[in-house]
């Protein structure tokens, strides 16, 4: 399967994210900890140039943290730091808003020392489905109900005050995906942020059974609650179906139709319904029902 999905306003969304770039001082990027090296997007690399960045290393709680600590370097550095962080729990943004101000410190004392106090603006960046609107939301929901939000009160494309002289833009810049890299795009499909629309989720099924194995090797034998290899004795009435799994030669697509067996998805020519299988891993892990993986 070739994943090939150029979309038509790429540059054009480039271009936007870097005029409002231009008003930042520190940029927010969001990464997917479940593969924090494969949602990083190289193109950020030219707009942010001159610019802290801090690195959230996002959906913490479905992420293996042991794995995700190894990967640190790669995300700390000159004017650049980053945070673990899960945007769906409230009450934890001081660690984020703390940070923000400290990338910010140079322009901090330089204002100081003309006797003003610096505003900071950040503006929370990266790849689709990586979290950015749930932690915009998390970072601005203190503010939105110090101000009384109410409906049709709020406008977009607005700074919002969410701390002492921070001011965060609650419309975050969606950066795309890189999917040069073929092995990079099929991360992204894992976890949601290509279009599944595009996707054929025999093949991907039949590779997120690769990688899985070879990463976390007992992972699908413990979510499917049995020996995958003894899968064909457990539903004697499917055995009758013709297309016997013992004569399927690739071990992943094997793998595919074992779990249609277990889960009984028979498509409606007779046969294990391996797409279905392909849709309901996929599914599995991107709602975190495989447990706690990175995959990089
Ligand atoms: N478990 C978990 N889910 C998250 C986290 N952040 C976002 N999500 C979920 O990820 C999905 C995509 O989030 P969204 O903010 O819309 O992503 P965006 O496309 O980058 O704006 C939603 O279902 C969120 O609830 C997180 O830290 N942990
Ligand atoms: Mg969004």
């Amino acid at each position: 399967m070739k994943i090939n999905w150029f979309p038509g306003h790429m540059n054009k969304a480039l271009k936007d994210i870097g005029e409002e770039l231009k008003k930042v001082d520190v940029v927010t990027y969001v990464l997917d900890a479940r593969i924090p090296i494969s949602s990083f997007n190289p193109s950020l690399d030219k707009l942010t140039e001159n610019k802290p960045v801090l690195y959230v290393l996002n959906k913490i709680d479905m992420a293996d943290e042991a794995k995700v600590k190894k990967f640190l370097p790669s995300f700390s550095g000159k004017s650049r730091d980053f945070v673990l962080y899960n945007s769906t729990l409230s009450g934890k943004s001081d660690a984020i808003l703390a940070k923000i101000k400290k990338l910010a410190s140079e322009k901090i004392e330089k204002y100081r020392a003309k006797g003003v106090k610096a505003t900071v603006r950040t503006m929370v960046v990266g790849i689709p489905n990586c979290g950015k609107s749930t932690l915009v939301n998390n970072l601005c929901r203190k503010a939105k109900t110090m101000t009384g939000d109410r409906a049709g009160v709020t406008k977009r494309g607005q700074w919002v005050s969410v701390g002492d002289c921070i001011e965060v833009y609650d419309t975050p810049g969606t950066l795309y995906p890189n999917i040069a890299n073929q092995d990079i795009a099929k991360k992204l499909a894992y976890v949601g942020s290509v279009r599944d629309e595009i996707l054929d989720f025999v093949e991907l099924g039949a590779e997120f059974v690769g990688c899985i194995n070879k990463t976390y090797p007992n992972v699908l034998e413990k979510r499917y609650g049995i020996d995958l290899s003894k899968a064909d004795n457990l539903n004697p009435q499917l055995d009758e179906i013709e297309n016997s799994i013992e004569e399927i030669e690739n071990p992943n697509f094997q793998t595919l139709a074992k779990i249609a067996k277990i889960r009984k998805f028979v498509s409606n020519g007779g046969e294990f319904d391996i797409e279905r299988a392909g849709r309901s891993l996929i599914d599995d892990f991107r709602k975190g029902r495989l447990g706690r993986l990175t995959l990089d």
